[in-house]
């Protein structure tokens, strides 16, 4: 019997780790990272400029998310997000959203665009 289970391989964790590292290490201007982890994101609350982007990443090894925004003026479906994952939101309005996974209803983003 096999076994499919589908798993991240650990190189491929080490490069999100890696990019991630990067990013932290300069936060003045973007791109934006936004990780997924522990059924939460970091940071929970980002400000942008109108135009920019943020970069969402799953870095659950073993958890699937679904980032989404519905706002009147802004919507926003990542669809599935496999563990490695990104997924890319431009913003192009003003305005203060939140990003919702629809999976896990108490993750939240906050995105405030000036
Ligand atoms: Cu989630």
């Amino acid at each position: 019997m096999s076994h499919a289970k589908k798993v991240l391989t650990p190189a491929s964790f080490a490069l999100v780790s890696a990019l991630l590292g990067c990013a932290t290490g300069a936060l003045a201007a973007g791109p934006y990272l936004v990780s997924q982890k522990g059924r939460e994101f970091t940071p929970k609350e980002i400000g942008l400029s109108r135009g920019e982007a943020i970069t969402i990443v799953n870095d659950d090894a073993d958890l699937r998310h679904h980032a989404y925004i519905n706002a009147s003026n802004f919507t926003f479906d990542s669809g599935d997000q496999e563990p490695g994952s990104k997924s890319v939101v431009n913003f192009t309005v003003p305005g203060t959203f939140t990003v919702l996974c629809a999976i896990h209803p108490k993750m939240r983003l906050v995105v405030k665009v000036e």
